[in-house]
């Protein structure tokens, strides 16, 4: 009976031991999927990140920041319709909810570089740290491919291909 019950503490202190350090991670649990950032011609000051994020925990989270070293300051974006005109808006955060996939992508959600320090080209990758609600970071490496003007309306993937050609 005693051996019993400090086996079971030790198993429960263990459990506790894993259980804190996987709280420290949302990162862990969001899938970003075919993350690309826009390649830009020189002296232009500004670009963006898209990917597609997927949520595989069970509690709703939120993507609160961006870090890169290629640009001055990183914001998270959104497109807005005024009145017929598409204008982007700084988000305080891009809502991940429990389950779900959101799609940062030309024209919607973006992480957007303002004030590159170098020019972006196509082949080339830059860093991108993702930061959640709950403090946790992922580190990612991010290719830049070229986006043509056709594909901010939102093509398809195997149209990008093509264009790429
Ligand atoms: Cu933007």
């Amino acid at each position: 009976m005693k051996i019993h019950s400090i086996v079971l503490a030790s198993a429960f202190g263990l459990l506790a031991f894993c259980g804190s350090v996987m709280a420290g991670g949302i990162a862990d649990s969001v899938e970003a999927g075919d993350p690309y950032a826009r390649a830009v011609p020189p002296g232009q000051p500004n670009s963006a990140s898209f990917m597609a994020l997927t949520n595989k925990s069970s509690m709703d989270h939120a993507l609160v920041a961006a870090e890169s070293s290629v640009s001055k300051v990183v914001e998270l974006h959104t497109h807005i319709n005024d009145n017929g005109m598409m204008r982007m808006r700084r988000v305080e955060k891009i809502d991940l909810p429990a389950g779900k996939m959101v799609m940062l992508k030309p024209g919607g959600h973006h992480v957007m570089l303002i004030g590159l320090k170098k020019q972006l080209m196509p082949g080339e990758s830059i860093d991108l740290t993702l930061i959640f609600d709950d403090g946790s970071k992922k580190a990612m490496s991010v290719p830049v491919r070229k986006l043509q003007m056709k594909m901010m309306k939102g093509g398809m993937k195997h149209d990008m291909k093509m264009m790429n050609h």
